[in-house]
């Protein structure tokens, strides 16, 4: 592989952020770009905000559903970092003029009672560590033109994360089935997506194991505390001014938000 200067490329990709303008795919230049060299990138692009004051807030997992999977012809889901500047509280309003074409799509989100580390962990190591469960609605704004991009691609681009609504109700992990919590999101008050828990690799629990075990490669692991984007359970769908945002998740309650 071509010897790449991942701070420069990471600094390129954070400009696209920035300026909101989306760029063509960085494998286009950077050909021989594999996934190993992508998490690289993506470590130089978390430095750049941790370097400017911002917090991360917790990983994300994307592309966990089989759906997603097939797309993109992998076997395993990828993850990013999510940091305070992305959350807005719920009810609250998205920007479009912050953003370049943001989508959408509802989750379940963890919440870590204690750190967990790999290699093994399973769906209920992790359900004991959890303290709590809450609803969530990620808004994903890939830096790259239509959305499209190779693997490599997405995960140098921090798994496209944009924007985190949590919600208000935090749940023990023991008093929910999250594989059966049904879900809709609505736009405008018109259902354009559902799904449940189990879209998440079969258990959201499963996600957070298998990021777990991600990190483990890397000698790092989940940290108490950390808030967990666990995946998709819905299709994502694309934001347009005026639109009234709001999901319901069985047991979880009811999140959304403005775009204005
Ligand atoms: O959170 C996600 O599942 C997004 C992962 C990146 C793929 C995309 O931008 O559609
Ligand atoms: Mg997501």
């Amino acid at each position: 592989m071509g010897n790449y200067n991942y701070r420069q490329i990471a600094a390129f990709l954070e400009r696209a952020e920035l300026e909101k303008k989306e760029i063509g795919r960085i494998t286009a230049d950077y050909t021989d770009l594999d996934v190993a060299a992508a998490y690289e990138i993506q470590a130089e692009l978390v430095n750049l905000k941790l370097e400017q004051g911002y917090r991360v807030i917790g990983p994300k997992m994307g592309l966990t559903s089989q759906a997603k999977m097939k797309q993109m012809k992998v076997e395993e889901p990828i993850y990013g970092y999510i940091f305070d500047y992305m959350v807005i509280p719920n009810g609250g309003q998205l920007r479009m003029r912050d953003l370049i074409h943001p989508k959408v799509e509802a989750e379940i989100a963890f919440v870590m009672g204690k750190d967990v580390s790999g290699p093994g962990v399973t769906g209920a190591q992790i359900l004991a560590a959890t303290e709590f469960v809450t609803s969530a609605l990620e808004i994903i704004d890939s830096r790259y033109e239509n959305f499209s991009f190779t693997l490599p691609d997405v995960i140098a681009d921090n798994a496209s994360s944009s924007r985190v609504i949590l919600g208000d109700r935090l749940v023990r992990p023991d008093e929910m089935e999250l594989d059966l919590v049904g879900v809709t999101l609505s736009i405008n008050g018109q259902i354009k997506a559902l799904g449940a828990g189990a879209a998440v690799l079969g258990h959201p629990a499963h996600s957070v194991a298998m990021l777990a075990n991600m990190l483990a490669r890397k000698g790092e692991s989940l940290k108490a505390g950390s808030v967990i984007l666990t995946g998709g359970v819905t299709e994502a769908i694309l934001l347009h001014v005026g639109d009234t945002v709001s999901a319901k998740l069985d047991g979880l309650g009811e999140i959304g938000f403005q775009v204005t």
